[in-house]
């Protein structure tokens, strides 16, 4: 009997680009079914490329979030956006992701500009359709977006609640290359165990510290230690200035105390090992503006302990 034919295999990169709380890194978290990155309510949460990978029956897409599209005016904003650039070469689908509750302004526009990739389709991802209840109005939006560039696809999803993700990879799919499996199908992200901790430290200074701290944290893990059964981490946030530390520290160390306890959750639950979490806060005047500080936050030159 002859042996049936094997199906064609597809393989490939799609990079999510948009404006800052679009809901890119969201939509990363609901395609791979893990929360490799962080979200928040604030803009700018995401700093780095970092890439998530789906694999299906037949294919394979390697995603890869990156930081929302934004002016670049200190080191650590034009590293963001050369990030963003980099994400952009040598991929076959851009998924240009835009919060469909709002008509697109004249930044959605440049925005839109910066995509148009000769060569390279453009699929229009419209997000948070769960917050629009006159539906029609997405026909209209659709109208606006393809008056500024006729996109490969409009897809409409809500990344929160999971809806249009099928259609969307089944989109994305269509433009991908034959081409074998670029990681083993069990494979999640290149990301390394310590950044993705240091990554959920920030998010819940983020969420929980809410005064004018955002753009001036950052989070390095300084040890990792895997025991038997405890995974022992130490790390430092970094801040610009003391009154930031008095505010992350708060009255009798209360506030470090509640992100140490929520970090640490939300450690367990990804690891899914018992955590034992040591926090530090230290003042660095103008981290944003140096380079080798900048290096040393990137998860590219960190070593991969996860795999290890
Ligand atoms: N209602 C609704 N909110 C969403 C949806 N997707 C994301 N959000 C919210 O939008 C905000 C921003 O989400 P993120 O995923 O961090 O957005 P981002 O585009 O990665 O933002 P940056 O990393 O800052 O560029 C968060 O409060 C999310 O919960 C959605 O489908 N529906
Ligand atoms: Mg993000």
């Amino acid at each position: 009997m002859p042996k049936a034919k094997k199906p064609k295999y597809h393989a490939g990169t799609a990079t999510i680009i948009g404006r800052p709380n679009a809901g890119k890194s969201t939509l990363l978290n609901a395609i791979v079914g893990e929360k490799i990155a962080i979200v928040t309510a604030k803009a700018q949460t995401t700093r780095t490329a970092l890439n998530g990978v789906w694999t299906g029956e037949n294919e394979q897409i390697v995603f890869v979030d990156t930081p929302g599209l934004h002016k670049s005016d200190t080191v650590i904003n034009r590293r963001m956006m050369q990030a963003v650039r980099a994400a952009m070469d040598s991929i076959d689908v851009i998924v240009f992701v835009v919060d469909a509750k709002n008509k697109p302004n004249a930044e959605d526009a440049q925005a839109v500009d910066l995509v148009k990739k000769p060569g390279t389709p453009v699929i229009l991802v419209l997000n948070k359709i769960d917050a629009i209840h006159d539906k029609p109005k997405l026909f209209t939006l659709i109208e606006h977006y393809r008056e500024l560039h006729d996109f490969a696809a409009y897809i409409p999803v809500s990344a929160r609640k999971g809806e249009g993700i099928e259609e969307l990879k089944k989109a994305i799919v269509g433009y991908l290359p034959m081409a074998k499996a670029l990681y083993p199908a069990d494979h999640l992200t290149d990301v390394p165990s310590r950044f993705l901790a240091a990554e959920l430290i920030r998010e819940r200074i983020l969420i929980l510290a809410t005064q004018e701290v955002p753009h001036s944290v950052a989070v390095l893990v300084d040890e990792w230690e895997d025991k038997t059964n405890v995974i022992r981490i130490a790390a430092t946030i970094y801040v610009e200035r003391a009154g930031q530390k008095n505010i992350i520290v708060g009255a009798s160390g209360a506030m470090i105390k509640k992100i140490g306890t929520s970090a640490r959750m939300e450690m367990e639950r990804f690891f899914d090992r018992k955590i034992f979490l040591e926090l530090f806060v230290k003042v660095k005047p103008d981290w944003r503006n140096q380079p080798e500080f900048l290096n040393e936050l990137d998860w590219r030159r960190m070593v991969n302990d996860r795999d290890a």
